[in-house]
């Protein structure tokens, strides 16, 4: 459970937040295959409730009403497309799994593919699930459970969300059955989504009844499904992330959470040099690691202030550097843009999903950010995948926010948080040559669209960011973009 089982030389993965099968399916085969990208996690294909009542938020993805793949995002056919049009491409998709719980009350009862629900019976008739497959007696959890009460946050609702028993055998095996119908269908993995709110004996019992991956797919056989389960874990809590690490692999939140801090200037730059498990990390190997995620882009969740696409030149400097560095399994944000934190993704006015438009500049529109596209962030994408292998060697630092750093003989990277100029000497690792500078451009043919680096026969090369520039990051490497 803890190999993305990615495509051979492929690193990295991008959540397509609320995008639809069809797009993603395009986009797999037009950026994400091409740019070397190695999966996707795709917003949860079951049916949901329609929350008309707060005009469809994100979150009623959360919501689920049944385990039909019908959703705002397309059908089952159409997922089933998107994931053979992906897997054909290179890129695996993992799929958000909510089998915590099932939609609550609300005013409205009907689903996106028209399924029902009688939320003060406790009956989904689609699924189906009755009384006896909830927790009993209802409870739900209040904020002081996390600190006191495992029993209280595993069998008590979230947020009014209908608790699922997961020690029942019939509910296990219709969670399984949803899951192996979604591995049958050629998906690599899951996230799992409020793992904190389920027992971690119920889960190993659901992942070990799992099957293995579908070879028709490229999948090795034998292949078990890569899992990363959504634990928020700050310290100071009755549950503990290390419950999980034995079952697979954990959202590593402290990750993000620590590097926007760094990179806002609460922490110097050159503490980085030991990044990991020093910093209280989890093991590499276990790590599902991102800098911010749907919820915590938008006050859910963990708190902490998380950078975002709305403090572009920080982010784009804190994924370059979670990018850059070998540590963890990373995954990158592809957003909505919002304002309203509740907003669902664009859509008309019958609710459904408006489609990415694309810019002749890689970039999206029609509300979409599509930071995946960023030049800085899959050229980093492309560095991280010609690392691959290698670990942090050749550590340079001024003392406060100017650190650079080689990977092996492959990749050099270079990062200036201070308000004056970096130039510096530096060793780069790489051999003699002339290098494109990834993040301000791109080689093309035999020039650079941006800088240029010239690396010496000792591997030394003059590196110079300037305070001013549009980005505070150089980086340069042997693949063919730079
Ligand atoms: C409201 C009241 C409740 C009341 C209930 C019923 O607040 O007190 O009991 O009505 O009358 C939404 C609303 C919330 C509403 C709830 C139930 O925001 O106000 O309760 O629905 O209908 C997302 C959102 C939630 C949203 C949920 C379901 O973040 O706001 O709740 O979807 O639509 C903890 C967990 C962690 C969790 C995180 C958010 O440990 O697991 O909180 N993260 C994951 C997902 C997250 C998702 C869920 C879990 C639930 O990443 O996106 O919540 O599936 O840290
Ligand atoms: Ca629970």
């Amino acid at each position: 459970y803890f190999n993305p089982h990615y495509a051979p030389g492929r690193t990295t993965m991008v959540h397509l937040f609320e995008w639809k099968w069809d797009d993603i399916a395009a986009e797999c085969e037009r950026f994400l295959g091409p740019n070397g990208f190695g999966g996707i996690q795709v917003s949860p294909p079951n049916e949901n409730l329609a929350i008309w009542s707060h005009n469809r938020p994100w979150w009623e993805r959360y919501q689920p009403i049944s385990y039909r793949l019908l959703t705002r995002s397309g059908n089952e056919q159409q997922f089933a497309n998107m994931v053979r049009r992906c897997n054909d491409a290179g890129v695996r998709i993992y799929v958000d799994a909510i089998i915590n719980h099932m939609t609550g009350t609300w005013s409205e009862n009907v689903g996106t593919g028209g399924s029902t629900a009688n939320f003060g019976e406790w009956h989904y008739p689609s699924v189906p699930y009755g009384r006896n497959d909830f927790n009993w007696p209802h409870c739900v959890i209040s904020g002081n459970d996390y600190g006191c009460c495992p029993d209280r946050v595993r069998n008590c609702e979230l947020s009014g969300l209908k608790d699922l028993n997961q020690g029942s055998e019939y509910v296990r095996s219709m969670i399984v059955g949803y899951m192996n119908s979604l591995i049958d269908i050629g998906v690599a993995g899951f996230r799992i989504d409020a793992a904190k709110h389920m027992w971690p004996s119920d889960l190993r019992v659901i992942y070990d009844r799992l099957h293995n991956l579908n070879t028709d797919h490229g999948f090795p056989s034998g292949a078990r499904p890569y899992i990363y389960q959504e634990v928020i874990d700050l310290g100071g809590e009755a549950m503990s992330r290390d419950e999980y690490t034995p079952l697979a692999a954990v959202t590593e939140f402290k990750f993000g959470m620590e590097l926007s801090r760094a990179f806002q200037g609460g922490n110097q730059l050159r503490w980085l040099v030991n990044w990991g498990p020093q910093w209280g990390l989890l093991a590499s190997d276990v790590s599902l690691t991102f800098i911010d995620n749907h919820d915590n882009q938008r006050g859910h969740g963990a708190g902490g202030s998380i950078l975002t696409y709305k403090q572009a030149r920080q982010y784009k400097a804190a994924v370059a550097f979670m990018l850059a560095h070998p540590y963890g399994e990373p995954q990158l944000m592809s957003s909505f843009d919002f304002v309203n934190t509740e907003a669902g993704p664009p859509m008309d006015s019958s609710g459904n999903i408006i489609s990415p438009s694309i810019n002749s500049d890689n970039t999206c529109g029609n509300g979409w950010i599509c930071e995946h596209r960023w030049r800085q962030i899959y050229q980093m994408v492309q560095f991280r995948n010609v690392a691959l292998g290698t670990g942090v060697n050749d550590w340079w630092d001024n003392g406060g926010n100017q650190i650079a750093f080689c990977r092996g003989g492959q990749a050099f990277i270079a990062f200036n948080n201070e308000y004056w100029t970096l130039n510096q000497n530096l060793q780069t690792c790489l051999p003699a040559g002339t290098y494109c500078d990834i993040i301000s451009g791109t080689r093309n043919g035999n020039s650079c669209t941006g800088k240029s680096v010239q690396v010496g026969n000792d591997g030394r090369a003059t590196i110079i960011i300037g305070s001013d520039e549009y980005d505070m990051i150089l980086a340069i490497h042997r693949g063919p973009q730079s």
